[in-house]
């Protein structure tokens, strides 16, 4: 069906923490599958699943060391078929993460390519000469890249004296996408993945692959050594790449696709999503989770500034704005590299439940596919873990080079940003029920279970009318059952207001008003228009709303009015 995914929900899985099958510690295929019907009964239409594939887990699984073959711990090829069969058979479908700007060191392309200058797979990675030697004969980096996980982007190969490109860790050779062959072995992985039945692709940093191949130095800020820059995502290819991907692949079975697209503006994301450019469906943007970075920071997102409401709904006007009748937004709060919404713009204390509602209902009713993040359904919340409960390279490599090198924050400074900000806030097992581990597993989980599991669990969330699990389960039912929500307009209300997020989307004679309050205080509001024709369609509080042109708005509230 064209375009199934305009009217689709989305569900985010990231397995090593959904459901251990086998009590190994680890979330595998097989508790998956177990868990259908839960996802089933939420009313989720896709899942994408977070690679899967054979790896050394240096970046849990975005280093990946065999593109056709499934990390043992999670399980087997037959598991695989096994899952899509189920799925299927629930009317689900699956799309798979594509990590193809790097390999693994351990792919068996990165070990052949470092044997020597004349290996025949020398020209799969992106090799360079050292730019000179420092006093201590210690070779430069060619130019002054930064890594997304710290430091240089260069690793220094002592057998080939050369250096490699690794735009995240050194365990993440980049590839060379310049190399035919390299996005030939590319697509040919992709179809004998869409050959076994995969619905589709949640494309990793799917505009990093086409690089300025003159790799001259960025410029820098002062004391800025190594440089991040969002030049990275404006390689002079990269649409000439994604193009040749649709064609070779996506543009042969009907597909769903989403590219992650760091550093892309609402503009330019018309060129990566305009049906007519036959490249993908829809992108990741990161501009709204920018918000509560402090500009320009040397600490990058570890600085963490106050939320700016006006500035986020901007962003969010912005994109519905651009993108109307244009191209297609992918609509989040969370993600596996993104702390828990609820702790982060929410209030994860008494107002849990309401802000949690206030915020999905916030997200969904806007333009767009929604990926709801595992344990977003149910409201789970950061957790506040020592440094040494952490499993994520990114954090750990981050607290070397900004606590121990630079030393621009202290200890204490940088993990109150990891308890804020860290990845692993996303990571931490799925809260089943409240039995030993969350019921997510026997055994003792790869990565600690947030103390707060046996007050925030499905199990309890599905004996609860009032919960979180069921106002979701309410909201995706309502995607598929209104237009307006898929097709209406966007205009933005109170565009200044500091605490209210409120929006008014339009679809022939339909109208439908949202109001959030994304604060802990009492506000008033004047509504324009002849209210009295609108009905309640949702609303947070057990209280009776009276609908008139001034409205009291509790501390977290949301409500949404309809004309049809
Ligand atoms: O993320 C790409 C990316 O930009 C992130 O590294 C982001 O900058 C960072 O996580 C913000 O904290 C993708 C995957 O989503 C991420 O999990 C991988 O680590 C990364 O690519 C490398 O494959
Ligand atoms: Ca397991």
């Amino acid at each position: 069906m064209a375009d199934f995914w305009k009217k689709s929900v989305v569900y985010q899985i990231y397995p090593k923490s959904f459901k251990d099958s086998n009590n190994d510690g680890i979330g595998d295929l097989r508790g998956i599958i177990e868990k259908l019907d839960y996802l089933q009964e939420l009313g989720v239409d896709i899942i994408w699943l977070n690679p899967v594939y054979a790896s050394p887990q240096a970046d849990n699984g975005y280093d990946i060391s065999d593109y056709f073959s499934i990390y043992p711990p999670f399980g087997t090829l037959d598991d695989m078929k096994q899952l899509l069969q189920e799925s299927h058979r629930r009317g689900i479908k699956v799309m798979m993460d594509l990590v193809v700007n790097h390999t693994s060191d351990e792919h068996i392309w990165f070990k052949e390519s470092r044997k020597s200058r004349d290996n025949p797979y020398r020209d799969f990675y992106i090799w360079r000469d050292a730019r000179g030697y420092d006093d201590n004969r210690k070779p430069i980096p060619p130019n002054n890249w930064g890594s997304f996980f710290s430091g240089s982007a260069w690793e220094w190969d002592e057998n080939t004296e050369q250096f490699y490109l690794h735009l995240f860790s050194k365990n993440q050779p980049d590839l060379n996408w310049e190399n035919d062959l390299v996005r030939r072995k590319i697509y040919d992985m992709m179809n004998w993945w869409m050959q076994m039945g995969v619905d589709g692709w949640r494309i990793d940093t799917c505009n990093l692959y086409s690089k300025q191949t003159a790799f001259l130095d960025f410029p820098s800020r002062d004391g800025e050594k190594y440089v991040i820059s969002p030049m990275y995502a404006r390689g002079p290819r990269i649409h000439e790449f994604l193009r040749e991907m649709n064609r070779e692949v996506f543009s042969r079975y009907d597909c769903v696709t989403v590219g992650e697209a760091p550093f892309t503006t609402a503009e330019e994301a018309i060129i990566y999503t305009a049906p007519g450019e036959r490249k993908l469906n829809m992108i990741f943007t990161f501009e709204h989770m920018e918000i509560d970075s402090a500009p320009g920071s040397m600490n990058g997102k570890w600085d963490i500034a106050k939320l700016n409401l006006p500035r986020l709904k901007k962003v969010f006007e912005k994109w519905q704005k651009t993108l109307y009748k244009k191209g297609w937004n992918s609509l989040y709060w969370n993600n596996h590299d993104q702390p828990r919404i609820v702790s982060r713009w929410g209030d994860d204390g008494q107002y849990r439940v309401k802000s949690a509602k206030m915020l999905a209902c916030i997200l969904h009713l806007m333009q767009g596919t929604p990926f709801i993040y595992q344990g977003e359904e149910i409201g789970m919340t950061n957790c506040r873990y020592n440094l040494e409960d952490y499993n994520d390279i990114e954090i750990h490599n981050a607290y070397r080079e900004i606590v121990q090198e630079q030393k621009t924050m202290t200890h204490d400074e940088f993990m109150e940003a990891v308890h804020k900000k860290g990845r692993d806030n996303a990571r931490t097992p799925f809260q089943w029920d409240d039995s030993e581990n969350a019921g997510f597993s026997s055994a003792r989980p790869w990565l600690k279970v947030n103390p707060r599991y046996k007050e925030i669990n499905a199990e309890k969330d599905r004996k609860s009318p009032d919960s979180i699990y069921y106002w979701y389960q309410k909201l995706i039912r309502l995607r598929k059952e209104m237009e307006i929500i898929t097709e209406g307009d966007f205009n933005l209300l109170f565009p200044d207001d500091e605490d209210i997020f409120a929006y008014m989307r339009t679809f022939e004679d339909e109208r439908l008003i949202v109001v959030g309050n994304f604060s802990g205080k009492t506000r008033e509001i004047e509504l324009d228009g002849q209210l009295d024709v609108y009905e309640i369609l949702l609303k947070n509080y057990d209280e009776r709303l009276s609908i008139s042109n001034r409205i009291t708005v509790k501390p977290w509230e949301v409500f949404a009015l309809y004309r049809g």
